[in-house]
């Protein structure tokens, strides 16, 4: 570790606190990610060692954070410490969407960088799919940012293909359900690739509108929003949904406008919205059918 000169702390992730650094010899900076190791039964740290060969599996693509090493440490105390060195990108999109909301400078994000993110975004996420790997926690804090280069890449894919989401952090914050699928909420025990497009649809709609669609404080109240907006599902509009294991009797909304909730997207990205928020997992658009959708008609591809 003497490699890097540590500068300031990031923030804490749901996995571990992160810290800005430099490379002494080349000057590059990066980010450094401290976790903790857990040992399991077999002696083997196994989140760590799913998040490392998760990410050398899938790090060969732009739209994905880089890791570029892994550094074991014994403390004086005789603690193990795993540091992932990351390239470093120097905001989140949650941090950069907030910086469009905050007054005096509250104005809408334009919608050419809503596309290029929006498309970057289905980039990653379709590499992670076609690798056979799930994302399942996809929000905006884990969305970087290279505001210069304008590049959109994910991290924090210490979740996938994991068991179990944990409802605290290591930290004990409370993990957000706010880009949960409606299935996930109602507890199916059939995880798809469609948990990862239902959040991408509420990044999509929360860039648009600077604030998040469904912000439910409980899972309870996350389908509620979920279901006031979209209309309460029925076997009809998604089959099956009333054998899953959550499922309660719920007041019967119908479905409302999408258009009108997200006012500063045009037609198009109403449809391909429309189209990411399905009940059905049969009937939701994969992430690379996406990339194809003609909202994307006006982008200019030759960037990507
Ligand atoms: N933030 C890898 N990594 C990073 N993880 C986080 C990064 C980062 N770069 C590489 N960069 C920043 C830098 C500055 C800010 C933000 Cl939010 C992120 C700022 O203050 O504007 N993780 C952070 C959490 C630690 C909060 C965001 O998810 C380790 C992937």
């Amino acid at each position: 570790m003497e490699k890097y000169e540590k500068m300031e702390k990031v923030g804490e992730g749901t996995y571990g606190k992160v810290y800005k650094a430099r490379d002494k010899v080349t000057g590059q900076l990066v980010a450094l990610k401290k976790t903790r190791l857990e040992i399991d039964e077999e002696g083997i740290p196994s989140t760590s060692l799913r998040e490392v060969s998760l990410l050398q599996l899938l790090s060969n693509c732009l739209y994905i954070v880089r890791l570029l090493c892994v550094e074991y440490v014994t403390s004086k105390q005789g603690k193990s410490i795993l540091y992932l060195v990351f390239e470093y990108l120097d905001t989140d999109l949650k941090k950069f969407i907030d910086t469009y909301r905050k007054s005096p400078n509250s104005r809408p994000l334009p919608s050419s960088i809503i596309k290029s993110f929006l498309y970057q975004l289905c980039k990653g996420i379709t590499h992670c799919h076609s690798h056979g790997v799930i994302h399942r926690d996809l929000k905006p804090q884990n969305l970087l940012i290279d505001r210069e280069k304008g590049i959109l890449k994910v991290a924090d894919l210490g979740l996938g293909r994991a068991f179990t989401i944990p409802m605290k952090s290591y930290t004990h914050e409370i993990v957000t359900l706010w880009y949960r699928a409606p299935e996930v909420l109602l507890g199916t025990t059939h995880y798809a690739l469609g948990v990862d497009v239902w959040s991408i649809g509420c990044i999509f709609a929360e860039m648009a509108r600077r604030q998040p669609l469904f912000p439910g404080d409980s899972e309870y109240q996350q389908l509620i929003h979920i279901f006031r907006l979209l209309g309460t599902p029925t076997e009809k509009t998604c089959p099956g949904v009333t054998s899953l294991r959550d499922w309660h009797v719920y007041p019967q909304w119908e479905p409302q406008s999408l258009a009108d909730a997200v006012p500063h997207l045009d037609a198009q990205g109403v449809d391909l919205l429309s189209k990411m928020l399905k009940y059905d997992q049969a009937d939701r658009i994969s992430a690379k059918a996406a990339l194809s959708h003609p909202y994307f008609d006006t982008l200019d591809k030759s960037q990507f």
